[in-house]
Formats: C-alpha cells, sequence, structure tokens
C-alpha cells in the first residue's frame, strides 16, 4: 500500500448509497475532494451492495483503482490497491434448484401487487446476489421516488421480506432492504461484514465504519454493529462529512 504519512493503522470505510451519494446517485465534487482530503490522512475503503458498475456510474469510472478498497456486491467482490482479490458466486453456493424456487416465488409474489408504476428488470442475478425489485430497475428516477414513497407508507419491502422468511426458513439466505426500491439475497454471512477479512489481512488496528442503513433489517447493520469495527450511523452524504470531520481531525 503507498502513502508515507498516512495512518497505516486506520481505515474509514463507507456504505456508498445514502452514505457518500444521495441513493443511487452521482458522487458531488465536494464529497470527492472530501475522500481526497481523508485519503492523506488515513486508509480509505468503500463497501457497496451494489455492483461494481453502479458503484463505478456513482463514484468514477476509476473507482477500484482510486481507494485502498473497494468492496462490491457487500465486498463479495474485492478490490485493493486496484487489484481483484475476491469474487464469490451466488450460484455456486446456492444451486440451480434454491434459486429457482426463490426467484419462482419472488416473481409471483411481486406480480400480485399493485403500485404507482411497474417496469421492467424485477429480479437481477449478479454473480453474489439477487436484488428483487418490485416496481422494476428500469423505473425512472421520477418512478424510483414514487415507489419510495409508496413503499413508506405500505411497508412493501418489509412484507415481502417477511414473506421470503416465511417461505425460505431455511435455505440460509439472507433478504436484505439495501437501498430505495429493492431488496438483496445473499447466503448468510455475506452481507458485510464479508469484507472484513480483507481489512483484517491488511492488519489495520481501528476500523471506523460509516453507513446509513445501520438498523436491524438494513444491509449496514451487521458491519455496524460488528465488533471489529467502531460504527458510525450517518443520516445523509452532508451527515458523513460532519462525523468523519469529528473522528479524523484537521480534514
Ligand atoms: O447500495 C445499496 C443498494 O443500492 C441499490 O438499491 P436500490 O436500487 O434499491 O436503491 C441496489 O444496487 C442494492 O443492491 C444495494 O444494496
Amino acid at each position: 500500500m503507498a502513502g508515507q504519512q498516512r495512518d497505516a493503522s486506520l481505515i474509514c470505510l463507507f456504505d456508498v448509497d445514502g452514505t457518500l451519494t444521495a441513493p443511487r446517485q452521482a458522487a458531488t465534487q465536494e464529497m470527492l475532494e472530501f475522500l481526497k482530503r481523508l485519503k492523506q490522512k488515513c486508509y480509505v475503503g468503500l463497501v457497496g451492495g451494489s455492483d461494481l458498475s453502479k458503484i463505478a456510474e456513482q463514484i468514477g469510472s476509476n473507482v477500484a483503482k482510486e481507494y485502498d478498497f473497494l468492496f462490491a456486491e457487500n465486498g463479495l467482490v474485492a478490490f485493493q490497491d486496484g487489484k481483484q482479490v475476491g469474487q464469490e458466486n451466488l450460484l455456486h453456493n446456492k444451486g440451480e434448484e434454491c434459486l429457482q424456487k426463490v426467484i419462482n416465488f419472488a416473481l409471483k409474489y411481486m406480480s400480485e401487487l399493485e403500485l404507482p408504476a411497474k417496469r421492467g428488470t424485477f429480479v437481477e442475478f449478479r454473480s453474489s446476489m439477487l436484488n428483487l425489485c418490485p416496481v422494476g430497475r428500469s423505473c425512472s428516477q421520477k418512478e424510483r421516488d414514487e415507489f419510495s414513497e409508496f413503499d413508506k407508507k405500505n411497508n412493501i419491502r418489509k412484507k415481502f421480506v417477511e414473506a421470503l422468511y416465511q417461505n425460505f426458513p431455511d435455505a440460509g439466505l439472507k433478504f436484505a432492504i439495501g437501498g430505495q426500491i429493492s431488496i438483496d439475497v445473499f447466503p448468510v454471512g455475506w452481507d458485510k461484514t464479508f469484507c472484513l477479512q480483507f481489512l483484517e489481512k491488511a492488519g489495520f488496528k481501528t476500523i471506523h465504519f460509516f453507513g446509513d442503513k445501520t438498523n436491524p433489517g438494513g444491509n449496514d447493520h451487521e458491519i455496524y454493529k460488528d465488533s471489529r469495527t467502531i460504527g458510525h450511523s450517518v443520516t445523509s452524504p452532508q451527515d458523513t462529512i460532519k462525523q468523519v470531520s469529528e473522528v479524523i481531525p484537521g480534514l
């Protein structure tokens, strides 16, 4: 790892959506400059639930090279100093039969929902997780926002998660509300704590984690509560800047 004046024992690790950026939006110039200054003080890592291409859209096409660690899909796709150091595979882990049962159930469940809008891509099959999206991932920003408001009032995703757990209690799967419009499905243990093994191997003594979905059921909860991290719950990118500045003085 490069960087001589940086504190080599300390890393600040950030969730992406809602923490560094507005959900699924690009990071502001202010945030990118803040992270640049932070990198001069300590090591910096990102851990998102999204896949690499979505994180690159939001943080920049060189994201894996620009940060000391980049963990996509909760760290199941891992980069250190721009080099890929990890890659897990959902299909190998869970098998076709199990995944097909979940997908069939989810499609049937979503087909019975009445929402303000329905578009396309209700199931996104990623290398290490399934993403289930009742409004459809191809929705517009306006439709995304409408679903999000509707979901807050009607608990669409909360009820969907309950139904998934009821139907697949022994599948060894976790159903997590990560972003604004969807549910992530992955094997138990493949939450964001998965990425900590890479940081332990690199020898960090202090790991500050900043995330917004830190409540039970949110996809930052496990890593926020993990004994290997000092967890910080943030409410927005502005709040992230404020809280990091309190932890790392002189930014
Ligand atoms: O990074 C958080 C989440 O971002 C997206 O969520 P949504 O589209 O629902 O706002 C998804 O990529 C999701 O997988 C991810 O956890």
